[in-house]
């Protein structure tokens, strides 16, 4: 294994949810030589700006957890500044890594790349075997972009460039807007709200029926700083694969986390369905035994994640 204690990291997207979860990881595991840069310091659209700021800095590892990113409905709703905000940013990061001679990266992609109606668990070999999920499909089609400029300047120029798939995330620093956020801070925040204004009722999005599996970020980091020390593009291309997926392996259906969420929360009012919202992909489970068998698991159960981050919305989301 190499030591990377050393070596320049440059976090793109450190403010977000999962880059502060893999910079807390970092500086637990005692990588000290940490750079950052806020979106008003550096818009990772802008090629020139990119590129000036590789040249300064010369990172030598890079981890792109830089993204526009957000449920479905802002998947749907923002369909073209997700497919144009995340080519530009994972382009620029990409070229303006080789150009600099970047040791090494990390891409990060999303469990939505896979097709909408694909085996399931989702193997990395069902990358690209079939039509995607409407509503998502604009970022999924980003996503795979970043995968295919991963594989393809490792095929042409030997760049050791690697790819994760994380299934959903959620934990501390999510997005908890109600329109724009994933499922799991949604609820979160609507059980909350119910529970303390006296709701008799709480709305919930589409069927229920859809199954999700899910990932606390703090375990998602532990997954990338594994990846960053044992896993090299050659190992990961010459097995046949592009990327490796990073997820529990379970999955739970939106109804049964509606309830799960109601029960820690201490809602005890009915869950209704608003029939107007798409479900999107109906079941997107990963198979995880590829980076399992590879030394690397998930450690936080559901229930333990949701209560973690509970509290992080109580410490820091709460008006009232
Ligand atoms: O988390 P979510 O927005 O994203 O929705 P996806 C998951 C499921 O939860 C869908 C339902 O079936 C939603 O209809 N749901 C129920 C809700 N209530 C709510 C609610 O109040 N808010 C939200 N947001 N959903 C995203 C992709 O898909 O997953 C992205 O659009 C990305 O590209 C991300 O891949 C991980 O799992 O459907």
């Amino acid at each position: 294994m190499m030591n990377y204690k050393n070596k320049k990291i440059y976090v793109a997207g450190h403010n977000g949810m999962v880059g502060s979860a893999i910079m807390r990881a970092l500086q637990k595991n005692g990588y000290e030589n940490l750079i950052t840069k806020s979106f008003t310091e550096l818009d990772l659209r802008r090629q020139s700006d990119v590129e000036k700021f590789f040249r300064q800095e010369k990172p030598e590892i890079v981890i792109v957890a830089a993204a526009k990113v957000g449920g479905i409905l802002a998947n749907n709703t923002y369909r073209a500044e997700f497919i144009y905000d995340n080519l530009m940013i994972e382009a620029n990061l990409i070229h303006a890594s080789y150009l600099n001679n970047t040791e090494k990266i990390i891409f990060l992609g999303s469990s939505c790349i896979y097709p909408k109606l694909a085996p399931q668990p989702l193997k990395e070999e069902y990358l690209l075997s079939g039509y995607l999920e409407f509503t998502n499909e604009p970022y999924a089609i980003a996503k795979i972009a970043g995968i295919k400029l991963c594989e393809n300047y490792f095929r042409q120029y030997g760049c050791n460039f690697i790819s994760a798939m994380p299934t959903n995330l959620y934990g501390p620093n999510d997005n908890f807007d109600l329109q724009t956020s994933h499922v799991l801070p949604a609820l979160i925040r609507k059980f909350h709200e119910a529970k303390t204004q006296e709701l008799s009722s709480v709305t919930i999005w589409g069927t229920g029926k859809p199954l999700r599996e899910f990932l606390y970020v703090d375990d998602l980091a532990e997954a990338i700083i594994f990846m960053m020390e044992s896993i090299d593009a050659k190992n990961l291309y010459n097995l046949g694969i592009t990327h490796l997926n990073v997820g529990s392996g379970k999955d739970i259906s939106i109804s049964d986390l509606a309830n799960l969420v109601a029960q820690i929360i201490g809602f005890k009012g009915k869950i209704e369905y608003d029939l107007s919202k798409p479900d999107g992909t109906p079941r997107k489970l990963m198979d995880v035994s590829r980076i399992n068998s590879l030394g690397w698991k998930y450690k936080t159960e559901l229930e333990e994640g949701i209560k973690l981050t509970y509290e992080w919305f109580l410490k820091n989301s709460v008006k009232n």
